[in-house]
């Protein structure tokens, strides 16, 4: 370690007096203008990572639902997943240490890990189109070159696409060239085959609107168009040549106020989903014949694809094991759906992409979607081999669906139900999502994948009053990872007494947590 250059180049990316930051949720988030010290410290340790490893690591500068001022950064680990719980420390630590103490902290990490500072380290890194995004990510790459790391800066990328692009690296090819030509083609040849093997007629299964957050969603969108032509017509609004990112617009939006963004046009019963700023988050809606707003969120998503793939494993006769993994956000009636219908089993954890994926690996398919949109399906390799083996074997009846099945694996699709068959598969419990103000939201602790808050005393009693008091009814509150608020959401059996429940909850919340400007007001 060339420690002078290191102490010379921290002293150019300066930490603000007394600022504290903590690797949340997904990373570092805060408002841009603090962040740059944050940078060029992650560069440091991605470089730490990648000799640790002996692989590719990715940073990601994005702050993604948040609002355009903000910004944030997270590290990919080498199969492209969040960062190893562990390392999260290190980066909370790197990233608070006064700049004296860098190389202390440098050498310490380095120590623990019984990293091999002579190991070469390779950093790939990705940005989203945040007007600070360019600069910040120039001093992850100080970061990274005065460690000695070499890296490849590929500019404006999804989050999803910079995953993929560690992925590939560190598979040496076998997934795939790290590139965007064989990222689009790869997706959109799973999902043209797909669409050929499902029976569907009619131009509502090929035409969809997209709200892309006005956020790099758009631009990628518009270079992957041509490789899917043949499948699907996509329409783009909100793609940032007028509004701002993320306002009035994008899936967080849409999911918190349950209504369709500003700036696109809906028609009724047209197919519209929304990203989010970094288009990893998709919500799918719609507008019925009377001018109602219908939203199919991650629970629905989930429940259209664990539903779809346990068909299909019943066709060809194969008894792999899904579970569904949700949050605590997870609508009552989703949950129920799957277990009592669908009879699959579902596990809740802490939210949190890292946390659901975590618990998917469990499992020979684990689907995990968040309520707000994040999500996937995972195979093991064992019933990834499995199910690429029936596709060759099967006799032609079974093997369409083992066919189908292995494209799934790359990319999924809608089983030839309409948009409003897919809605009505069950009835979600009107539900309250809000945000509240506190001084320190850490004096918010939670515990049951934080359905149950164990401080500040009292709060928890509180709730369980509040909640007596009407039908169907369930409410909790946690401190957010990505935005200084805490977050309460509540259900119950009308939109009225949703609205009422989760308003009563934030009272308690302001009073008890220690709430500060403007009490919450109702509705
Ligand atoms: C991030 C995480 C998600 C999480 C969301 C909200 O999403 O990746 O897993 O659900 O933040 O987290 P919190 O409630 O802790 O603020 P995104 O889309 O902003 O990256």
């Amino acid at each position: 370690m060339d420690l002078d250059a290191i102490t010379k180049h921290s002293t150019s990316h300066a930490k603000p007096n007394g600022l504290v930051l903590q690797y949340g949720t997904a990373g570092f988030r805060t408002k841009a203008e603090h962040l740059d010290h944050i940078m060029f410290r992650m560069g440091l340790l991605a470089v730490l990572r990648s000799k640790h490893t002996k692989s590719t690591i990715g940073v990601m500068v994005t702050a993604s639902h948040n609002p355009e001022e903000d910004n944030g950064v997270k590290l990919v680990d080498p199969l492209g997943e969040m960062l190893a719980p562990s390392w999260e420390e290190h980066a909370t630590c790197l990233a608070n240490v006064e700049e004296q103490d860098i190389q202390r902290v440098l050498i310490d990490i380095s120590e623990k890990e019984a990293v091999n500072l002579q190991q070469d380290a390779f950093i790939v890194i990705g940005r989203d189109t945040r007007p600070s995004s360019e600069k910040l990510s120039q001093s992850v790459i100080d970061g990274v070159t005065v460690l000695g790391g070499q890296f490849h800066d590929y500019g404006l990328l999804t989050t999803p696409q910079l995953h993929y692009m560690v992925y590939c690296r560190n598979t040496s090819g076998q997934y795939g060239k790290a590139t965007l030509e064989e990222y689009y083609q790869k997706h959109s040849k799973a999902f043209v085959e797909l669409t050929k093997q499902i029976s569907c007629s009619g131009d509502e299964y090929r035409t969809l609107k997209v709200d892309c957050a006005n956020g790099i969603g758009a631009l990628k969108l518009k270079e992957m168009e041509d490789y899917f032509s043949q499948g699907l017509s996509v329409h783009l609004f909100n793609d940032g040549t007028r509004g701002k990112l993320n306002h009035l617009c994008g899936a967080d939006f849409v999911k918190s106020h349950q209504k369709p963004p500003e700036g696109m046009e809906m028609k009724s019963n047209e197919r519209c989903c929304s990203f989010d700023g970094d288009a990893d988050r998709i919500v799918y809606y719609y507008q019925d014949a009377d001018g109602h707003f219908h939203l199919i969120d991650g629970d629905k998503i989930a429940t259209l694809i664990s539903s779809f793939l346990k068909e299909l494993l019943l066709e060809i006769g194969e008894s792999l094991n899904i579970g569904v993994i949700q949050t605590a956000y997870a609508n009552g009636s989703s949950t129920r759906y799957l277990e009592e219908v669908m009879k699959v089993p579902v596990y809740c954890t802490k939210t949190g992409v890292k946390h659901l994926h975590h618990k998917a690996q469990e499992f020979d398919i684990g689907v995990y979607f968040e309520a707000n949109g994040h999500g996937t399906v995972l195979f093991s390799k064992a019933a990834e081999m499995k199910i690429r083996q029936l596709a060759k074997e099967l006799e032609d009846n079974k093997r369409k669906a083992a066919k189908i099945l292995e494209n799934i694996i790359a990319i999924l699709a809608l089983k030839g139900l309409t948009v409003q068959q897919w809605d009505a598969l069950y009835m979600d419990i009107p539900n309250r999502q809000l945000k509240v103000k506190v001084a320190d939201r850490q004096v918010i602790s939670t515990t049951d994948a934080e359905r149950q808050a164990v401080t500040p005393p009292g709060l928890q009693e509180a709730i369980n009053g509040l909640v007596k008091k009407y039908r169907l009814s369930r409410a909790f509150v946690r401190p957010s990872g990505t935005e200084d608020v805490v977050r309460v959401y509540a259900e119950a059996d009308s939109q009225e007494n949703a609205d009422r429940l989760a308003h009563e909850v934030s009272l308690a919340v302001f009073q008890l947590a220690g709430g500060i400007g403007e009490r919450p007001q109702p509705g």
